[in-house]
């Protein structure tokens, strides 16, 4: 009868900790705001393999954002737009606003270090 209850109470323990193991890595969450002429903050960092959720906020006009490398284009306005992402190599990556928004909109810029 014990030797029931040990293996019943083993296979249970194997199988939480399979269900552990599978469950999705929760995402990180960076919320980045734009407004005329930079998004603050101006660098983040994100790591490989790990899903974020990147939020974007226009304080101003609407401004854009495209980060080819990670397939991000996405409008930037005061209603808030999101995406997930999980990058897959390390990178030093820009994203440029892209939406013409004014005489700095040139300079707009986004640094993305992707690490390890
Ligand atoms: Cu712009």
């Amino acid at each position: 009868m014990l030797q029931w209850f040990v293996l019943l109470a083993l296979i249970v323990l194997v199988a939480a900790g399979m269900a552990e193991a599978q469950k999705p890595k929760p995402e990180t969450v960076i919320t980045v705001h734009a407004k005329k002429y930079a998004f603050v903050p101006g660098q983040i960092t994100i790591h490989v393999g790990q899903p974020v959720r990147l939020f974007f906020v226009s304080e101003d006009v609407p401004h854009a954002i495209a980060v080819d490398e990670l397939a991000i284009d996405l409008p930037i306005t005061k209603k808030p737009s999101s995406i997930l992402i999980t990058p897959q190599k390390v990178a030093e990556l820009t994203g440029m606003c892209s939406r013409y928004c004014g005489a700095g909109h040139d300079e707009m810029r986004l640094t993305i270090h992707v690490v390890p």
